[in-house]
């Protein structure tokens, strides 16, 4: 999936225009993006490891550029009919009202604020996870009030800052707090002493903490600043478009319920084990045709990236370096919050 945009998320820089087929007046998203055959999603302004990196090769990887494959496979039937367009955490937004991009796929917090007067349209979460702080071990501050008075280092354009905010004033702790632009500059302003702590997205600091020289030399402390749904991204109005997306998720999730995985699907559509397996698989027709999809495209998907499991322990789990556990990302079945939707 090499494309001139790859190159572009090194120079951290929004391609626009020259990629942009224009939305014509009162057609769906859905039918632009099978027009131009190729769908548009976000990428990172650098690398935000386990979810949207640029490995050595120039290819990206990481549990939000595997849903992008996933949306373009059900949509296009390939994971290569997709453009990866780098943008900022501040960037999204403009970028999905502009047009420039389809959706937005970059752990994307579900507020009532962009949810309403943004005039955005969220999927059910495909991921949750907590915010922290992770500090210096050498503080040996044992909770967030132990940083009284320090300097905290967030990201700008992401709910963290609102939420810091909040939980500092709930609290009553003073703090200093100093914002950047690209997470490489908020790791490096983090390492070079210039902040006392990051405020972050708990599998972001744990990542960072495991891509550390020395991972000992920093603490993830216990507080939890606040727990955050991350939804899948688009214009409000775009139901048809939401209906593939949200099925997507599903299907995923109903994949590894049901022990379907991307070594397996094929027998599993040989032999279908249930009903509802012959649906999702296209076995029995519905699947495909009441989203305006081929029939096949939920059995391409899963053998494209495999189930929400595989796709987890590949880029963040424990098939990867990070090895983040589960937990709330787990399946119901399993002690998390995920579920399949009833695939009648
Ligand atoms: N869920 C957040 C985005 C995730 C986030 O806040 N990430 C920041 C928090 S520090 C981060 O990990 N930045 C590091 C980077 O961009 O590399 C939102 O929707 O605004």
């Amino acid at each position: 999936m090499k494309n001139i945009l790859t190159s572009l998320a090194v120079a951290g820089t929004i391609a626009l225009g020259s990629v942009t087929a224009v939305q014509a007046e009162g057609q769906g998203l859905l039918d632009t993006i099978i027009e131009r055959d190729s769908l548009l999603c976000t990428g990172h302004n650098g690398s935000y490891l386990g979810f949207a990196e640029v490995d050595g090769e120039g290819e990206w990887q990481g549990f939000d550029i595997e849903f992008c494959k996933a949306l373009a496979t059900a949509i296009l039937g390939s994971p290569d009919k997709l453009q990866i367009i780098p943008v900022s955490w501040a960037q999204r937004f403009p970028a999905i009202q502009s047009g420039d991009i389809d959706v937005i796929i970059k752990v994307t917090g579900w507020t009532m604020t962009r949810d309403t007067e943004l005039g955005l349209q969220y999927s059910r979460p495909y991921f949750i996870g907590p915010f922290y702080v992770m500090s210096k071990t050498e503080l040996g501050a044992e909770g967030i009030a132990d940083l009284e008075g320090g300097v905290f280092c967030v990201n700008a354009g992401t709910t963290v800052e609102r939420v810091l905010t909040d939980y500092m004033e709930t609290n009553g702790i003073e703090y200093e707090s100093l914002a950047f632009e690209k997470g490489e500059e908020l790791r490096a302003a983090f390492y070079a002493g210039r902040c006392d702590a990051i405020a972050g997205f708990g599998p972001f600091l744990s990542a960072t903490r495991v891509n550390a020289e020395n991972p000992d030399d920093f603490e993830i402390l216990g507080d939890v600043l606040a727990l955050e749904p991350e939804g899948i991204v688009t214009r409000q109005g775009e139901d048809d478009f939401m209906d593939v997306i949200n099925w997507m998720v599903s299907a995923l999730m109903m994949a590894e319920e049901n022990g379907i995985t991307q070594a397996n699907v094929d027998e599993m559509k040989a032999n279908p084990p249930s009903a509802s397996i012959e649906r999702l698989l296209g076995v029995t027709p519905g699947v495909g045709t009441r989203l305006g999809l081929h029939d096949d495209w939920a059995y391409n998907v899963i053998k494209t990236v495999g189930n929400y499991g595989e796709i987890y322990d590949r880029t963040i789990g424990e098939g990867s370096r990070y090895k983040l556990p589960r937990g709330l990302n787990n399946l119901w079945n399993n002690g998390g919050l995920h579920y399949p939707l009833v695939l009648d």
